[in-house]
């Protein structure tokens, strides 16, 4: 059975509090983080069952942790990168040791998602994140976090971390001699030194897409499309290396194909994120409410193929719009998320009670 939870920051990072999430029907889930925590450093089992108990007092449960992020040497390979797994292994055996079995990341290169509006105004005066490659050609690199950041609300965007916005330069040095295949190849060797502890805690690592599916800016781009994820699964054969499976992310690309693609990774998809967006061009598109109607993807048909293939992971639903007044961060409202996630469970129900008629 699918799981619908909510992704939730934290205290102190998100403007939704564990009381409101508790009160969104059918969600017994929250998915989160240790925010405060940097990329490469081992996350102390204190602070992770300080975080568990906090979230189990409100009477919900911890259904998986996004992100723990991979930290630039493991992505690049430097000199260093072995003692930044040991660390890594040492965060996914305290989180194992804290019976937590789901774990998303991405092996994006500096930037994480990248979007070029974060409040682009709609017809109905929702607000919702965009992306126009016109907008990524014409913003020099070095300057997308300040052409960005009045309109964050206030709050630190997962992936954009103000100090190491700060450092964009040094990143895209680190990254020039980087190349798909390299990058692949880095990803590898992360995942083979990962795995027995994986095995040992039962933990499913699940790889975020690249968003959007293809390069930015020239840097490389590897987790875009199902070939390239059936490469991976496969250069790594065991089933904790799993993906998430992010419609909006790899919806980008209007030739993947998402029911497809589910299909194909039957039985690897660990988590996933559900969302639709709205094209105005195929390289112009904003994010839309959940329901088919108001974007170009069929959720129906998503949700269905999740179904038929056995999902059973935590599902959550993935950016919203900003209605009804609310400020939060960019994408994780409470309401537009809220509707989102009874309209896929309502979907998910009517999928069901058809498949056991017949
Ligand atoms: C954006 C998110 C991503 C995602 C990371 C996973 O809203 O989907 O930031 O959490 O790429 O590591």
């Amino acid at each position: 059975m699918m799981e619908m939870t909510f992704r939730w920051f934290g205290s102190g990072f998100d403007s939704v509090s564990l009381e409101q999430i508790r009160q969104i029907p059918g969600v017994k889930g929250v998915i989160t983080t240790l925010y405060d925590t940097t990329p490469g450093e081992a996350w102390e089992k204190d602070k992770i069952l300080a975080l568990k108990k906090e979230v189990e007092d409100k009477d919900l449960k911890i259904a998986g942790i996004e992100s723990v992020n991979v930290c630039d040497a493991i992505k690049v390979a430097a000199a260093d990168r072995d003692m930044y797994i040991d660390n890594y292994i040492k965060t996914l055996t305290n989180l194992g040791e804290a019976d937590i079995h789901m774990v998303c990341y991405n092996f994006m290169p500096v930037f994480d998602w990248t979007r070029t509006e974060l409040a682009r105004v709609r017809k109905d005066g929702s607000t919702v994140m965009a992306y126009t490659q016109e907008a990524i050609d014409r913003i020099n690199p070095d300057n997308i976090f300040d052409s960005l950041k009045n309109d964050t609300n206030g709050f630190i965007l997962p992936g954009w971390e103000p100090e190491r916005m700060e450092k964009v330069k040094e990143l895209f040095e680190m990254y020039k001699d980087v190349d798909e295949n390299k990058l692949f190849d880095n990803l590898v060797y992360f995942l083979k030194a990962i795995m027995p502890v994986c095995d040992k805690y039962d933990i499913n690592m699940a790889i975020h897409p690249d968003d959007p599916a293809w390069s930015v800016y020239g840097l490389s781009r590897i987790i875009t499309n199902k070939e390239q994820l059936l490469k991976m699964l496969k250069a790594v054969d065991n089933p904790h290396n799993g993906i998430t499976f992010c419609t909006g992310s790899y919806g980008t690309n209007l030739n993947n194909d998402l029911v497809d693609t589910i299909h194909a990774l039957k039985g690897r998809i660990h988590f996933a994120h559900i969302r639709n967006l709205k094209f105005i061009t195929p390289d112009n598109f904003e994010e839309s409410a959940h329901l088919s109607s108001d974007g170009d993807f069929d959720m129906y048909a998503i949700m269905k193929a999740l179904y038929e293939t056995g999902f059973d992971g935590p599902m959550r639903p993935d950016h919203g719009r900003m209605i009804w007044g609310e400020e939060a961060m960019p994408g994780y409202g409470l309401y537009d998320r809220a509707l989102g996630a009874t309209y896929l469970q309502g979907l998910w129900e009517a999928i069901d009670k058809n498949a056991r008629v017949k």
